[in-house]
């Protein structure tokens, strides 16, 4: 059947599970945008800023267990968006992004918002597919999708000319390429196997490439059969209960010492799935690079990134979840004392690390009270959104995490993820708890899909620390520059965010003090129909759960 090249575009979206698009419209793609009213599958997710339909998209994704999508605009359009393709690249996640273009005859004349996406997202995506004929445009997709899932998963970018959407053409749709998953040379596996059996204090950090909900519960039985400790590692807190007994703490940015000196005992680390990189490797000194100080198995699904660091003992260019089924159906031997101790010493350090304790401060909340009563609250299936910032720190060490939740955030640090995200997971899943966690520096770059939220009926709960400062680079400063004042870069003037929530339809409230902690949180955790934002008066002086400022802070709220 002939039909234009925007609706074949729309079909081949369908054909790869895609029912949701995230976008901003723009004049470069009016052929999709016309095209998609006659596609009811697919809705059309109309964000206010590219970033948060990037966010929404890659969020999306990840809970769907397949590449999310969104449509943006050519140049303006597309930059705003490009901070979703850098979280998606450098945390693994597969994204595609479609992107309008100039009309073909136009193309190197500098037309209006014209940009050559090859050479602008080189570095920033897996692949830029510019499609030039109608004949191609499906196969584009289907290539597009394919590539996103394949090896390391990642961003492409789709380039479609205004002009060719509404050309003409009656191919069909290039159904889903299968995905291909590389499995471990049997003797690797052997060799993993013995190196496990002798290992006297093996430890397993599973990461971005081991996240099916069938990977993680082998991965727990794993960890109980071959008598294994297993961290979460940075930001990646929902992999493994942190109830279970094997569970050996949360290692990321700023891991404390008292955990890491324990860690550091390990002879055997087993990355399954997870790229390492210099965050959670303590700067390159855990495991040192290039040449760690333990045996290190590396497992990644990509060749070109095992060894392109660490050299590891073992690298194994696999498929994680296939490593560990296979060494399921092996025999691990019986744990010997040591290692049992081994296990139950990690366990019994983090569980003291994340007890409910923290000091009393002058000047606001110390963000630990609400997170702790907030825990609590926490449904067992809940999605967790968390932006960058120091008030994470809070979340991360007092909250007790289970592996049925989910927790989405830009792994690589990328400010403005908590707020879209959250948007995009209560649509994707309406009766689910969605709880964002922000700061009030975050909360103000995309904090403006609130109104994306009212539009589709998303009711996420957004817990915004406002602790008068963009704190994490304050934090920063004060450690570079002890005792040097760091106001002038870092403090902020914010808004009365209940206010401002309930100035967009949602509700708001605000905590200030301890004794309204309970009160609020008990109005706040009933079912609501309407998005909650929760503004919590933090203090400045305690802002990471693990350090205060050196010296007293400008208290005077701006
Ligand atoms: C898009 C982006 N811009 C800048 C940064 C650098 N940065 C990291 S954390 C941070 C401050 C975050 O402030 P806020 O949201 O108020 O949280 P807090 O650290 O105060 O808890 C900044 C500016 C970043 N990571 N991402």
């Amino acid at each position: 059947m002939t039909r234009s090249v925007g609706l074949i575009i729309a079909e081949s979206l369908k054909a790869h599970d895609i029912d949701r698009l995230f976008c901003v419209p723009g004049e470069s793609y009016l052929g999709l945008t016309d095209a998609l009213n006659d596609v009811p599958e697919i809705s059309l997710v109309v964000c206010r800023h590219e970033s948060g339909a990037g966010y929404m998209a890659i969020a999306d994704g990840l809970l769907g267990k397949r590449p999310g999508a969104c449509v943006v605009s050519r140049g303006p359009g597309l930059s705003n968006a490009m901070i979703a393709l850098h979280t998606a690249l450098h945390d693994a996640v597969p994204l595609v992004m479609l992107i309008g273009q100039v009309e073909r005859r136009d193309m190197g004349r500098m037309a209006l918002q014209e940009q050559d996406y090859s050479k602008l997202l080189a570095d920033i995506s897996k692949a830029v597919i510019e499609v030039n004929e109608a004949s191609q445009a499906s196969e584009a997709i289907a290539r597009g999708f394919h590539l996103a899932i394949s090896g390391t998963p990642g961003p492409v970018a789709i380039v479609l000319p205004e002009d060719l959407l509404d050309e003409q053409s009656d191919l069909p749709v290039v159904p889903p390429r299968a995905k291909t998953l590389p499995g471990p040379l049997p003797e690797d596996l052997q060799q993993l196997a013995s190196m496990l059996q002798q290992a006297k204090k093996p430890l397993i950090w599973p990461g971005a490439c081991l996240n099916s909900e069938q990977a993680l519960a082998d991965l727990e039985r794993f960890a109980e059969v071959w008598a294994v400790p297993v961290c979460c590692t940075n930001k990646r807190t929902h992999q493994f209960d942190s109830s279970h007994t094997h569970y050996a703490g949360h290692v990321g940015i700023r891991t404390p010492k008292r955990l890491l000196d324990q860690l550091k005992e390990t002879d055997l680390l087993v990355a399954a799935g997870e790229r390492l990189t210099d965050t959670l490797s303590q700067y390159y000194t855990f495991p040192i690079a290039p040449n760690p100080q333990m045996d290190l198995v590396h497992i990644w699904p990509d060749a070109n990134e095992v060894g392109r660091v660490w050299s590891p003992a073992l690298g194994m260019a696999s498929d994680p979840h296939a490593v560990i089924k296979g060494l399921l159906n092996l025999s691990p031997g019986s744990p010997t004392p040591e290692r049992l101790e081994w296990i139950q010493r990690l366990h019994t350090v983090q569980k003291a690390l994340s007890e409910p304790s923290w000091d009393k401060v002058e000047d606001g909340l110390n963000f630990a009270s609400a997170i702790c009563a907030i825990d609590s609250r926490l449904t067992k299936d809940a999605v967790i959104t968390v932006d960058a910032g120091s008030f994470s720190t809070f979340l991360y060490r007092y909250t007790h995490f289970h592996r049925g939740q989910e927790v989405l955030t830009s792994v690589v640090g990328a400010m403005g993820a908590a707020v879209p995200m959250a948007v995009a997971a209560s649509l994707r899943d309406p009766g689910r708890q969605v709880v964002a966690f922000v700061g009030d520096g975050g909360a103000l770059m995309t904090g403006n899909e609130l109104a994306t939220a009212m539009r589709y009926g998303a009711n996420p709960i957004i817990v915004i620390a406002d602790n008068g400062y963009y704190g994490s680079i304050g934090l920063h400063q004060d450690t570079r520059y002890p005792g040097r004042p760091f106001e002038s870069a870092t403090q902020l003037a914010n808004p009365d965010f209940a206010a401002w929530a309930r100035s967009f339809g949602a509700k708001g409230y605000t905590i200030s003090t301890l004794d309204q902690i309970d009160q609020v949180l008990s109005q706040v955790f009933t079912p609501c129909r309407e998005p909650i934002v929760v503004h919590v008066k933090c203090s400045a002086h305690q802002m990471s759960a693990w350090r205060q400022a050196s010296r007293k802070l400008n208290f005077t709220r701006l």
